[in-house]
């Protein structure tokens, strides 16, 4: 895999690119203060920076009230991400209708999600019902009073620990500004009020805006099922029209999708003498048109420069988060056309076509056919696509991970099916417990090489994973996502893999899926009879990167689950931010970080954890 990246990077060097190589290079060293955390901007009377003989800002704020203000703005920034993506989704299904660009498709989720908020349902259109379901979410937004609705799906003892620590959530909108507001100049000072608003801002994400964008995603696009896919660059096809969509909002990606397969289309290809058209994924919507359409993923977070090296593609098409401005300059490089399709983000030196669910499916047509005619433009000499890619299986909501583990027991006739035989396997000791891998890559060590290290051991050790977003591309590329790769694992897990039919690493979708995880661990923990942060469940980021990774990191800690990083948050400069999200969380949610860039040493410290849980519960 390394072999091919340095070709490509002799690729770079030939038609003179720049890549995040090349400009980690000249980054290096980062600046102290933004690494510490203890620069401040808030104002302009700064920026403050803490130093020995500097040891507050202008206004007297200190290094604890810095880094927490910096910190709390960097939850409040991913929240608003992944809200603002549940939002657009939740505006398609408002628009919804039975012969429109969007239709339902999983209407039984409909159906369910309408009786949880109250929803009439008897006797309605099922555009009707959706309609106004979409109406009610939207008011999780911004309404005026009351907490987040399904924050009520947590353990009671979950819900008890959020209302009695004050952190419930509010309307999205307004933990986000709140937490804004306690960080504008002369506002909040005590980091551990900050820390507060950040876990509560954070919930506001994982049971609020992200669970919102998973239910309405499977509620337009469909629930995930098991499909077989292939993963990593040797998906680009040489002889094809290769199109990548890359960014996370599945109502473009899906368009897009449906538009490669338009027969019309496939034979204007062919007319150009292209073999068809090769549609794959780059990040997070990879994920989501693999979960439900079994389309290959070309890559993660730190290859999307590299799927534009191969020259062989024709079209990168994006919508939003986590796309190289770089991607830009990059593509001229090449024949590439790169589309930017969202208000939310625009590149200079895209071709920018805003995406409208009205037109939708019209405007993906066109690009699609726009990626066709510039197939002919494509320069033979500066094509290497190379050979690796990996067979594998993804698609596993709780839905499907129910449905496998029913297969396997008659112990229960459960309506709606339970976890009992995996906490059964985890009982007898079979499996020791599950790690939810998660999160980026990040130039601050080897890409994918601690998300891959970190997974090979907790197979071995019998530890069952679930993985989304580009960490879930790191166990594609290595082969961890196949059945076969239980050959990798200690016994007792390659038992469970084999009763169950599943691969050792089970794929639940993109990173605002990370919110199935949430609502795993707490089935789990409800058909154990215990709260979540009981149960033998952690979290780990070996590689994060993103304002995001942030608000979930703190979400899942407000679950109550343990999570693990390989990257140290940028607070390092206050002794008391430390000591907040190592231990102080502890005390408000029974759970907080922790922190080892070496990864055989997290690993270990994962494997302590998972065993004291084990002690604790008496297994
Ligand atoms: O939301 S894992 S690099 S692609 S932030 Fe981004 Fe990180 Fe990838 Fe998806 Ni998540
Ligand atoms: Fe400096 Fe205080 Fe202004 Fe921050 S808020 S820039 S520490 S004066």
């Amino acid at each position: 895999m390394e072999a091919d990246t340095a070709k490509l990077r002799e690729q770079a060097c030939s038609v003179c690119a720049e890549t995040w190589e090349d400009r980690v290079k000249v980054q290096t060293p980062h600046c102290k203060f933004g690494e510490d955390g203890i620069c401040c901007k808030n104002c302009s009377m700064g920026p403050c920076r803490i130093t020995p003989k500097a040891q507050r800002g202008i206004c007297g704020a200190d290094a604890h009230a810095i880094a927490g203000r910096n910190y709390l703005r960097t939850i409040a920034a991913g929240t608003s991400a992944h809200s603002d993506h549940a939002r657009e989704i939740l505006h398609v299904l408002h628009r919804s209708s039975a012969d429109g660009n969007y239709r339902i498709r999983d209407e039984a989720k409909l159906i369910a999600l309408a009786k949880e908020y109250g929803v009439t349902t008897e006797g309605r259109d099922i555009y009707d019902i959706a309609h106004e379901v979409a109406e009610v979410g939207l008011q999780e937004f911004g309404k005026s009073f009351g907490t987040q609705n399904f924050i009520k799906r947590a353990t009671p003892e979950r819900q008890k620990v959020w209302h009695d620590q004050d952190i419930e959530p509010r309307a999205i909108d307004r933990e986000i500004a709140t937490a804004l507001h306690m960080t504008h100049m002369g506002n909040t000072a005590d980091a551990e009020v900050l820390i507060r608003q950040g876990l509560r801002t954070s919930i506001a994400n994982g049971w609020g805006g992200s669970m919102l964008g998973t239910e309405v995603t499977d509620i337009l696009f469909g629930t995930p099922t098991v499909r077989n896919t292939e993963g990593n660059l040797g998906v680009l096809e040489k002889d094809m029209v290769n199109v990548v969509v890359h960014g996370h909002d599945p109502a473009f990606s899906e368009m897009v999708v449906t538009a490669a397969e338009v027969k019309e289309l496939v034979d204007y290809a062919k007319s150009k003498g292209a073999k068809g058209i090769n549609l794959v994924g780059l990040c997070c919507t990879a994920n989501e048109i693999a979960m439900r359409h079994g389309v290959r993923m070309a890559g993660n977070f730190l290859q999307q420069e590299n799927v534009i090296l191969t020259g062989a593609v024709e079209m990168m098409c994006v919508d939003v988060q986590c796309i190289f401005p770089a991607l830009s300059a990059l593509s001229e490089c090449f024949h590439t056309k790169f589309v930017t399709s969202s208000p939310i983000a625009r590149i200079p030196g895209s071709l920018y076509i805003e995406f409208k669910p009205e037109t939708a499916f019209d405007q993906a047509k066109d690009l699609i056919k726009m990626a066709i005619d510039n197939f002919q433009n494509r320069d033979p000499n500066k094509v290497f696509i190379p050979a690796t890619k990996q067979t594998a299986t993804v698609g596993y909501p709780c839905e499907q991970i129910i449905k496998h583990l029913d297969g396997v027991t008659n112990s229960h006739v459960d309506e709606l099916g339970s976890y009992r035989p995996a906490i059964d396997a985890i009982k007898a000791g079979v499996l020791r417990g599950a790690v939810a891998i998660v999160g980026c890559n990040n130039p601050r060590v080897r890409p994918d090489y601690s998300h891959f290290e970190i997974m090979k051991e907790l197979l071995q050790n019998d530890v069952l994973i679930v993985a989304t977003g580009c960490a879930a591309q790191v166990a594609t590329k290595a082969g961890l996502l196949d059945r076969e790769a239980k050959y990798l694992c200690g016994a007792g897990l390659r038992r469970v893999c084999e009763l169950v039919n599943i691969p050792p690493i089970l794929h639940m979708g993109a990173c605002v899926d990370i919110s199935r995880m949430m609502l795993l661990a707490t089935g789990i923990a409800k058909d154990w009879g215990v709260d979540t942060t009981q149960i033998p469940v952690v979290g780990c980021a070996p590689e994060w990167m993103s304002e995001k990774a942030v608000s979930i990191a703190n979400y899942v800690v407000s679950t109550g689950l343990d999570v693990y990083l390989g990257i140290e948050p940028q607070v390092k400069g206050s002794t008391q931010m430390m000591e907040l999200i190592t231990q102080g969380t502890r005390k408000i949610t029974g759970a907080g970080y922790i922190i080892n860039k070496d990864p055989h040493e997290l690993v270990k410290t994962i494997l302590d954890g998972i065993e004291a849980k084990r002690a604790a519960l008496g297994i």
